[in-house]
């Protein structure tokens, strides 16, 4: 008989998402969770953290596309990024596809993850290579407490509130990114899930809010994580993602994108009217 293996994605809110599997590639657990990589039927390989799925092959494209390109393309001249978190090196790919960044620093906390992307998951997490990427295996939250680097832009891709990242989602943390962020900096941050984690999404846009000058959220739409709509947040002193953002850097940087283009920036900022109706005090208003 063909064999018929699964692996499951058991969300916190009581919902699972299922994924027919050929094998598994890995499994380890570290210090800080356990790692699996699997190479399913519908997705390609797929990295999960504590059994939540980061990452496939089929629809990595949209997450890391819309977390990097974003800031990015509203910070007039980014060129020092760091990446807390994103181990599997996908946003660092899509940072550097940018000729005038010339550093991006990851700061992952859990050395296993980019060990096992760099093995298995290859496609995304090739962009550690370049001589412009720097990796560093540090706890995030003290590393944004006490460097004396600078960035333009820093970019939050954790997992979910809970475990390792808890404290990626903190006050403490975001003055801190305040802190390492040169005037005018940008930082985005995973946001998590519009029907699942309203509380989540409340209280990081409230610190965001109080911590820099304007706070907003953006969605996208992806197809491995539960619920499919998923946001991350925007904070800066002095950007506003939609005002301050010039359509024609995009055209002019040449890249190609597969989910990323200039009318879909602006409009990813344009919230559903339960979200506006929940954030209303929260978010600063533009577009
Ligand atoms: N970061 C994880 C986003 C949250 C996924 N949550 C879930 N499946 N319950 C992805 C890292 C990609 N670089």
């Amino acid at each position: 008989m063909k064999s018929d293996i699964w692996i499951e994605e058991r969300h916190r809110a009581g919902v699972a998402a299922r994924f027919r599997i050929k094998q598994v590639l890995f499994q380890g657990t570290s210090p800080f969770q356990e790692v699996t990589i699997v190479d399913t039927v519908p997705l390609g390989k797929m990295l999960l953290n504590d059994g939540l799925v980061m990452v496939s092959e089929k629809d990595e494209f949209v997450y890391h596309e819309m977390i990097a390109h974003v800031p990015v393309f509203v910070h007039p001249s980014p060129r020092r990024v760091l990446v807390i978190g994103g181990g599997d090196g996908g946003t660092v790919r899509e940072v550097l596809r940018h000729r005038g960044v010339r550093a991006c620093r990851l700061v992952e906390i859990d050395r296993m993850v980019v060990d096992a992307c760099r093995k298995h998951l290859p496609a995304v997490s090739g962009a550690l290579k370049d001589r412009r990427a720097t990796v560093t295996i540090a706890d995030g939250v003290k590393f944004v407490a006490t460097t004396r680097e600078r960035f333009d832009v820093v970019i939050v891709d954790s997992t979910d509130p809970i475990g390792p990242a808890a404290p990626l989602f903190g006050r403490k943390f975001y003055a801190n990114v305040r802190r390492v962020l040169t005037p005018g900096g940008i930082v985005v941050s995973q946001a998590e899930s519009p029907f699942y984690e309203a509380e989540a999404q409340r209280s990081l846009l409230s610190i965001l809010g109080s911590v820099f000058k304007r706070a907003h959220l953006y969605n996208f739409s992806n197809l491995t994580y539960p619920g499919g709509l998923w946001s991350f947040a925007f904070a800066s002193d002095r950007f506003c993602p939609v005002e301050d953002f010039r359509p024609e850097a995009v055209r002019g940087a040449g890249l190609k994108f597969q989910y990323y283009n200039a009318p879909l920036h602006m409009a990813a900022f344009q919230l559903p009217q339960f979200m506006r109706d929940r954030y209303k005090k929260l978010l600063s208003c533009c577009g």
